[in-house]
């Protein structure tokens, strides 16, 4: 029986994949080579260090390994700079509704993302306080779709990894939750998400009965 939820963050709650292609392509500026808006996707829901590798990779850039703790710091610095404008209004549509209902059903809830920005994100869409628990970038060696952040989140609020329900929208995050035993619920683009137990378009009308129904 599903007792425990795991969101993943961006793309699942909130689209700061924006923030993240406008950083990344001021460092592509800087470095002098192109940076396109659809090269950008293959940068989603991988750490900031290996987005960085594959940034380089497009600009056929090498660097030292000092170097590159210095660029992507100063990613860091721009793309935290546009997340000061993110207010409520950008939580994706039916998400907080379905927090209530979570809340509501009186299941535990937790972040499952490979940000390490997680907790500012949350704090400036004011919905930290739907979360029995968060486990972020800041607390895992291994990222997705290693298991390691959903099975940090499962231990967070003490549920069996069999009896949690993840919330993703990268294919690494969806073997991530399957590596971890977990069922998951794919959010978005359905040719990206095919291995998801279930996939729906984004959390407008989807309601906890409806999945619990599914799950049994
Ligand atoms: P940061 P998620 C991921 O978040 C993003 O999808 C990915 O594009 C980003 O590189 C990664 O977080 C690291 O973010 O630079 O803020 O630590 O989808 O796992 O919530
Ligand atoms: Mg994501």
């Amino acid at each position: 029986m599903i007792q425990g939820l795991i969101f993943d963050l961006d793309g699942v709650i909130v689209d700061t994949a924006r923030y993240h292609y406008l950083a990344w392509k001021k460092l592509a500026d800087e470095l002098d080579f192109h940076f396109s808006e659809s090269q950008n996707e293959a940068l989603k829901g991988v750490s900031r260090m290996h987005a960085l590798e594959i940034l380089l990779q497009i600009g056929g850039v090498q660097a030292s390994e000092e170097k590159k703790l210095d660029w992507a710091e100063r990613k860091n610095v721009w793309y935290r700079q546009y997340l000061k404008t993110l207010t409520p209004n950008d939580i994706l549509p039916g998400v907080l509704e379905f927090l209530r209902e979570a809340k509501e059903r009186r299941y535990k809830t937790a972040l499952g993302s490979a940000s390490k920005n997680a907790r500012t994100i949350l704090d400036q869409l004011e919905i930290i306080d739907y979360f029995d628990f968060i486990a972020d970038g800041t607390m895992t060696q291994k990222a997705k779709p290693d298991p390691e952040v959903f099975l940090l989140a499962a231990e967070g609020i003490l549920c069996p990894p069999k009896d949690c329900l993840v919330f993703e929208d990268a294919l690494a995050g969806v073997q991530a939750a399957r590596n971890a035993g977990m069922k998951v619920v794919g959010i978005g683009n359905p040719s990206v998400l095919e291995k998801a137990d279930m996939i729906f378009p984004g959390f407008k009308n989807l309601h906890l009965a409806d999945l619990e129904a599914l799950c049994q």
